[in-house]
């Protein structure tokens, strides 16, 4: 009795505010309430006001960018606003321009200015104009989020946003391989992660338990290691065929986010050896292994078959990766001595590059000279790690994950029904309170490409289950990668006013007893 109460109070309110002149200007949101938060903000004027009559002016060379815009805004809206190559005079506008503008923009920034009669946005590129459609949709009442028409004023506040990123590298990961996730599924989590202008998407397409990407040259992998029943526990199983993969790269694409696949070797490797019995030493088939022990299987380092696989999955790999990088694994090889490890990365990273990728690698790899000119992905548990320092010294650069800081598979605390809590509980604030650039002694931020946010998969089934640990935490690491200034106590309200959105598109987030949150 009391929500339907509710329910209609607030109807009355609602139409009330629709039908009353002066609240038209009145936006629900602040500019600069936006996550992460942008380099400049500075309100001024009056507000715009979207509506039926509104269009979307673009280059043609933007027009991809107009359309996602004009999508985003259909469903709540129920408006089917136009994308024009210019438009006329009198008519209110959002314009998109991507041309030659400010040097500091860089390849994603913009430039978004909001005035009475139009929303102007400017960069040097479509990925910058992406990004400004992310803020943008964020600075509109939560509300325009929802999947079906909602009555509202679609009020965006006046003023003017300068913003770009920090760091060029800001990603996510996703195990498939301890659980497959489906390709819609990844594509959901491209949509979410994107919204915070994250840029790559890393896939760990196998480990012991399962392989998780077609490879023609080696048809096992999958039949055998993708087979039904490879997930932990013994649950589900499956893999990407080409096509799915290339549909996945071409998806990702369409939202300025790269994919980086991993093949992770020479340990994590028995789904390949039980597919393979001569990818071992004793040519002897494993045991199929769906527990979630680490380090105990390796490629055979001494034998010339394990060199002719690794090639073959590199080439191709590589053939169907439009992205820069090719990330080769490389952590806990505990069954492998520090010689035969040795031996194997200056034999497989120049392999990558002469593949026309850039080797990336767990920091392990930074034991290898080879490493140089790769990049290494911190996830220890320290501020101090003396073989990646002395490889930054040499070359070698650094994505950061650290695992205490940055794993979203760490439960939030006790409590968490999810996850793994081997580096500790990840509170929103200890995977916010930390700085990239300076985490790492001996590891400058010239060094630092950028951050990334792994998802392990051992304890995550299902798309509620990836959303429920990488949101909010996702949004936290995304701003450390994006935005010039750390500030608690600004994300915290920003990312409680952020929860409504997550609301309405059906994103099942941990609720945080350290936000206050909206709605
Ligand atoms: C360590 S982090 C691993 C993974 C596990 C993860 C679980 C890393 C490079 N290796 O094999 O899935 O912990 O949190």
């Amino acid at each position: 009795m009391r929500t339907r109460l509710a329910v209609l109070l607030a109807c009355v309110l609602s139409l009330t505010a629709a039908s009353a002149p002066a609240e038209a200007t009145r936006p629900a949101v602040a500019l600069g309430s936006v996550v992460p938060a942008p380099v400049e903000v500075r309100p001024h004027g009056s507000a715009f006001q979207l509506t039926e009559r509104t269009v979307i002016a673009a280059p043609r060379s933007a027009r991809a960018v107009a359309e996602r815009l004009a999508e985003a805004l259909r469903p709540a809206t129920g408006y089917r606003l136009p994308v024009v190559d210019r438009a006329r005079g009198g008519t209110p506008v959002i314009s998109l321009a991507s041309g030659r503008e400010e040097a500091r923009l860089g390849a994603e920034g913009y430039r978004l200015r909001v005035r009475r009669s139009e929303v102007t946005l400017r960069a040097n590129s479509n990925a910058g104009l992406f990004a400004g459609v992310q803020t943008l949709l964020q600075l509109l009442p939560p509300a325009i989020d929802a999947a079906t028409p909602q009555r509202n004023r679609w009020t965006v506040p006046g003023g003017e946003i300068v913003d770009y990123p920090r760091f060029a590298y800001r990603g996510a990961m996703l195990d498939l391989a301890r659980h497959f996730h489906t390709p819609a599924e990844i594509k959901r989590y491209i949509d979410e992660i994107s919204r915070f202008k994250v840029n790559h998407l890393h896939l760990h397409l196998s480990d012991d338990q399962g392989w998780r990407i077609q490879i023609d040259s080696w048809p096992r992998l999958t039949t055998v290691g993708g087979a039904p029943g490879t997930g932990v526990d013994g649950a589900g199983g499956g893999y990407l065929t080409k096509a799915d993969y290339r549909e996945l790269v071409r998806y990702a694409a369409g939202r300025y986010v790269t994919i980086v696949p991993e093949i992770d070797m020479p340990g994590h490797v028995n789904a390949a050896q039980v597919a393979y019995p001569e990818l071992t030493c004793d040519g002897v088939a494993p045991p199929p292994r769906t527990d979630t022990a680490v380090g105990y299987s390796s490629l055979c380092i001494g034998k010339e078959v394990t060199y002719r696989f690794v090639e073959d999955v590199i080439r191709e790999l590589a053939a169907m990766t439009p992205g820069p990088y090719l990330h080769i694994g490389g952590d806990e090889a505990h069954a492998t001595t520090d010689d035969e490890y040795l031996t194997f990365q200056e034999r497989v990273l120049p392999l990558v590059a002469r593949y026309g990728k850039i080797a990336y690698g767990w920091n392990e790899i930074a034991q290898a000279p080879a490493a140089r000119r790769a990049v290494a992905q911190y996830w220890g548990l320290t501020t101090e790690n003396a073989t990646l320092a002395a490889a930054v010294a040499g070359g070698t650069k650094v994505i950061m994950s650290p695992a205490n800081r940055a794993y979203l598979d760490m439960k939030y605390d006790p409590a968490t029904p999810l996850g793994l809590n081997w580096a500790g509980y990840i509170e929103v604030r200890t995977a916010y309170d930390w700085d990239p650039g300076t985490y790492l002694t001996g590891v400058p931020e010239s060094a630092v490409l950028g951050v990334e946010a792994p998802l392990w998969s051992e304890t995550l089934r299902d798309l509620d289950d990836i959303e429920f640990m990488a949101f909010p935490r996702l949004a936290a690491i995304a701003e450390l990668g994006w935005s010039p200034a750390r500030d608690w106590a600004s994300f915290r309200t920003r990312l409680g006013a952020y929860g409504p959105r997550w609301e309405q598109r059906g994103v099942g987030f941990y609720r945080s007893p350290q936000i206050d949150w909206a709605g």
